[in-house]
Parts: structure tokens; sequence; C-alpha cells
């Protein structure tokens, strides 16, 4: 079945929607993007994004600018729909899906049945079915076969949104087989990757299998670099040498695994099997567990410094050459640090962000600094997010100080 999608709108303008948003639209969709945060709206209106993704203010300004995008805080009638809202966990691991349930009801209203609802985020199996559940429940006057539901994770790398959403192999995971034709008609209007066709639930569990796939592979290389500190190797290099084995792909160590996706999703696997799962909650334990043996590492060393060590934390965001916070292991690091070490003065250095959250902006002994006040007045030097621009610091600045280089740029 071809179907025409000449509205669609977006439910949900954070990471995923804005962008996805704005490239329907640059490719010429009318699009309606709508989210529950009016400082939002009213900066995608303006043109404006409210977080750090290389590309996307130039797309979204043309997107606005040119009539095709219009954000809004009710949901408007359309041929299709995108939700793309958070799915956090709850204390207990499991998902949280209030957030597609409130978006799947202020959806439903508009409804008059033919329409194309596809269900972005990342979610357990049976998410979508529950979602076009809760969407009935809101509209008995619609049946099953009067909407096509699909689901079509999102995949793409924050800091390459714009290239990736455009470029990446993309998983459609249709309720029916007629609802997932129709979401490949949807795609192919600006994805030039190859799509993919399956059922939902499979869909489901392929993002989630991705995802979990490389927590395991970093969790490998988080125990290796905890062995090699016990025994004396140089993990970095050890890695670097495996790797030339052309079976052998390792990735690297870190100060834990940060995000809003690779340290949640695996728990979405682990929660629907978790007889099952070993591997994969071990995995997620083993990345957990680091940020607090990377600040038994700084602990140790403030202890047998002087009395009066100061401190500069080269890093909060949760991955290089952003400003995301979310998960962020070096900030855990550095919030647990300020409240063992009350007395030791610290200094963060983070270039992507204008002023400390929340968690560290209430702490005393911590303030934002710039990388040559941190260098200048520090006596240790703790490197926990790889950003580019710490990478070029040049060696002579570093001498003198004690290092502890979560990243292993500055060896
Ligand atoms: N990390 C390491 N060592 C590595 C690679 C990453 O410690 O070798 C850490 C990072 O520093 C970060 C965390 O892992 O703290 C996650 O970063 P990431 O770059 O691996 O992934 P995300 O969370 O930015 O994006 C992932 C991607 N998934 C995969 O690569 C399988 C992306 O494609 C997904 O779209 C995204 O999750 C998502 O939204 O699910």
């Amino acid at each position: 079945m071809s179907k025409d999608f000449g509205t669609v709108g977006v439910v949900g303008l954070g990471y995923i929607g804005l962008p996805t948003a704005a490239i329907l639209a640059d490719h010429g969709v009318q699009t309606f993007g709508v989210d529950v945060s009016p400082g939002t709206v009213e900066a995608v209106n303006r043109g404006e994004v409210p977080f750090v993704e290389p590309g996307l203010r130039e797309v979204l300004k043309r997107a606005v600018e040119g009539g095709k995008l219009i954000a809004s805080l009710n949901v408007p009638a359309a041929d299709a729909y995108i939700i793309a809202v958070p799915t956090p966990f709850t204390s207990s691991r499991s998902a949280d899906l209030s957030f597609i349930e409130a978006a799947a009801r202020s959806i439903a209203p508009q409804l008059r049945g033919g329409e194309l609802l596809i269900l972005e985020s990342t979610s357990p199996p049976g998410a979508t079915d529950h979602m076009r559940d809760v969407v009935l429940a809101a509209r008995p006057d619609l049946a099953e076969q009067d909407l096509l539901v699909a689901h079509c994770p999102e995949r793409v790398l924050p800091g390459k949104i714009m290239d990736e959403m455009v470029t990446n192999d993309r998983i459609i995971g249709g309720v029916t087989s007629e609802a997932a034709v129709a979401a490949r008609e949807l795609y192919s209007t600006f994805c030039t990757g190859e799509l993919l066709l399956t059922d939902a639930k499979t869909a489901e569990m392929a993002k989630l299998t991705e995802n979990s796939f490389r927590d395991v592979n970093i969790a490998f290389a988080n125990e290796l670099s905890v062995i090699c500190e016990r025994i004396g190797v140089d993990v970095w290099e050890l890695i670097e040498l495996a790797n030339h084995h052309p079976r052998v792909n390792i990735l690297q160590p870190g100060p834990g695994v940060g995000g809003h996706c690779i340290a949640v999703d695996p728990w979405f696997i682990v929660d629907s099997a978790p007889e099952e799962s070993n591997l994969i909650r071990t995995a997620r334990e083993t990345n957990d567990a680091k940020p607090d043996w990377v600040l038994g590492q700084i602990l140790r060393a403030i202890d047998a410094g002087s009395a009066a060590s100061v401190v500069a934390l080269f890093g909060l965001s949760f991955k290089p050459n952003i400003d995301d916070l979310r998960e962020s292991p070096a900030l855990q690091i550095a919030s647990r640090l300020a409240d063992r070490r009350p007395n030791a003065e610290l200094l963060a250095v983070e270039p992507h962000i204008e002023e400390l959250p929340s968690s560290l902006s209430s702490c005393e002994n911590v303030s934002l600094v710039r990388t040559e006040e941190a260098l200048a007045a520090a006596d240790i030097l703790v490197l926990l997010v790889d950003h580019d621009v710490f990478k070029s610091l040049s060696r002579s600045q570093l001498t003198g100080k004690t290092i502890i280089d979560s990243r292993g740029i500055w060896r």
C-alpha cells in the first residue's frame, strides 16, 4: 500500500524528535513539532536549538523560516505521528512508559482512522503494542485495523545526528506488515540508508541488542583496565596491540558508561528475561562500578599528597565534545569526590557548559574554571572526558603534576 503523508506530527522535541522534525520539514514534509515544554516550543519557533548538536541549527532555521516546521504545545491533526519521548527506567530498573502513554493519549483525540503511528523511543519488548492499546482505550470508536502502528528505533550517535539520521540503515517493525510498509514510505522521504522491515517486537529487541552489544564490549575493556592496573600493564597499549589481530576489536576503557541509552537500555532486556540475562546484567554492573574505581584512585592520590590538595577534574559530560551531562560517570565522580573530601579544593573544567549543574553547584568546594586556571592551581589532574581540547594540551603543561588519566589520552 502506498500512502501519502502530507502532514506529520513529531511528539517530543528532544535530541531525536527535533532533528527528525527538522529533517522531515527540510525534505518538504509539512511537519508539526509538539512538546510539553513552552520554552522548547518557543525556541523551536524562533529557529533556535535548545541543546548542542552540530549542523542542526542551520536545518532547523531553514525549516522554520520556510514555514514547513511549526511547533506547538498541543497535538494537531496529521497523517502520521512520530513519538520520540523519553523512556527512563524506574528505581527497580524496569522501563517507565508513562511518557509514551501520555503522548498516545494526547494524539488519540486527533485521530480519524488510517493514520500511521510510529514509536521511535527506545522501548522494551511489547511497548509498541501497549502504545496502540492506550490509543484504542482512549478511542473506543476506532478498531485495531483503523491504525497503522510501527516501531522504528532511532540509532543515531549524539554529535553526528544530522548525518546519521539520513544515512544510517533503519529497522522498521510493523505491528502489521501493512504498517511496516507505510512507515517505510515515510522514512524514504529523507533516509538514504537501507530500510529493513520486520515485526515490532523484533525491532524493539534489535535496538536494545545493539546498545547491549556495545555495553558488554565496553565492560570487557573496563574489566581489562582494572586487571591491568593490578598487574602493572598499560591497558591502552595492550588493547592497541590486541586489536592488530584481524578478528579482535576491543573498545576503550573509561570512567564508566554514561548517557541515556547504553547505561539504560540493557536493563530493559534484563527486566524482560531476568533469569536468562546474566552476561548483560554483569556487564552493566561492571560498567556501573567503574566510577567508584576511578574515585578510589583520586582519593588515594589526595591522601598521599599535601593536606591542601587542589584537584582539577577535566570533563563532566558523558562523552567527548558534547555538553550532555545525563548519566555522566564524570559528573558522578565529581559529586562523590566533593562529598568524600569536603576540604579538598576541586576545580572542574568543562568547556561545553557555562555553569555547574545543581549536583555540583551546591558543593562549596567545587568551582567551574578554565583549563589554564586549573593547570596553574592544581597538583592532581584527573582526566575524565577525552574532549579534543584536552588532547591538545602539551606534555610540558602536565609536568610535575600527579596525573590520573581515565581515558588514556595523556600517556
Ligand atoms: N564509551 C566507552 N568506551 C568506548 C565507547 C564508549 O567508555 O569505547 C562510553 C562513552 O564515553 C559514553 C558511553 O560509553 O559514556 C556511551 O557512548 P557511545 O558513544 O557509545 O554511545 P551513545 O550513548 O552516545 O549512543 C549510543 C549509540 N549506540 C551504539 O553505538 C550501539 C547510538 O548509535 C544510539 O543511537 C544511541 O546509543 C541511542 O540513542 O540509543
